[in-house]
């Protein structure tokens, strides 16, 4: 089990967290999806290493922008 954590800026409500959720869901491997508009924090749990790339696209495919925090 892997676990990643990203500041994504742009979520306001609710449905802002369910596209992002949606999306990073559907990456391979994805377990489980983490995601507060409040504080902008994305924590993704996944089976295997992801690749930075792969969730930045996804929350970019929601109409959002994620960087990693580490
Ligand atoms: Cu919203």
């Amino acid at each position: 089990m892997a676990a990643a954590q990203y500041t994504v800026t742009g979520m306001t409500c609710g449905h802002c967290e369910a596209s992002v959720r949606g999306e990073v869901s559907k990456i391979a491997g994805v377990e489980s999806v983490q995601v507060s508009a409040a504080s902008g924090v994305l924590t993704v749990v996944s089976t295997r290493e992801l690749a930075d790339d792969e969730v930045v696209a996804a929350v970019d495919e929601a109409g959002y922008a994620a960087v990693p925090s580490r």
